[in-house]
């Protein structure tokens, strides 16, 4: 079988736009936070149907595209949603999280109760396909499924921040309930809970600091030569 092949020559951008539109871009990302604290303000569909197209454009193993965005809006189901994490945050916080975890979240304020799962207007559950489906009903190997995932959970938050909303990577631990709640199929994994709307009129975010360039990285880089241009 012949594969097609399609020319790419997208143009190149002069290196002083680069920076500017580098910058500009880093910025933007910088001003976004986790958001615990949601207004129940109304976010058309439209804007979650972009943000998980966004999300979608992720590269994946083998170009499996191995996600799934289950939306939730219904009230009942946001409700159900919410009895069942702090039912199992309950648990963690009490007695499955060691002393040590539960210092390093101090800074962030957390505890089991989780009333943003039924104020955001939407929740978006990211489910990893462990496996797909064929055509036939057949399964088909999937590859990289949590990298694949994770990348397209990076891209769905810039989405949503670019938007001028807010979200929160939340992880109610253990998330089996989710797959069960919305009666997903056995090869869905639930990896990430989003709830997503627009902060609180009196939203507050922990006082953190990002890791500096620095800290970050390690640089292995060509001897610089007396002729050198960059
Ligand atoms: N899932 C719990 C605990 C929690 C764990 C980590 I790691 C965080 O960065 C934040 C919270 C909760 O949502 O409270």
């Amino acid at each position: 079988m012949s594969h097609r092949f399609l020319p790419h020559r997208p143009e190149r951008l002069p290196l002083e736009q680069s920076h500017e539109r580098g910058r500009a871009f880093l910025e933007h990302l910088d001003a976004r936070r986790s958001v615990r604290h949601f207004a129940p303000d109304p976010v058309p569909r439209a804007l979650v149907e972009l943000a998980i197209r966004a999300a979608s454009t992720a590269p994946s193993g083998a170009h499996k595209q191995p996600w799934t965005f289950a939306v939730v809006g219904d009230p009942d189901l946001k409700r159900r949603i919410r009895e069942a994490a702090e039912a199992e945050e309950r648990r963690s916080y009490a007695e499955r999280m060691s002393e040590e975890w539960l210092q390093a979240l101090a800074p962030l304020g957390t505890d089991w109760r989780k009333p943003y799962l039924d104020v955001a207007p939407w929740l978006v559950v990211l489910f990893a396909q462990r496996w797909g489906i064929g055509p036939d009903g057949e399964r088909v190997t999937h590859y990289y499924v949590t990298e694949s995932c994770g990348i397209a959970a990076g891209l769905f938050i810039a989405a949503v921040h670019e938007m001028g909303l807010a979200t929160l990577t939340h992880t109610p631990s253990p998330m089996g309930f989710l797959a069960e709640v919305l009666g997903r199929p056995p090869n869905e994994k639930p990896l990430i809970l989003f709830p997503v709307g627009y902060p609180a009129a009196d939203a507050t975010v922990p006082d953190l600091r990002r890791k500096g360039l620095e800290e970050v990285s390690v640089w292995f880089e060509k001897p610089r030569s007396e002729a050198s241009e960059d």
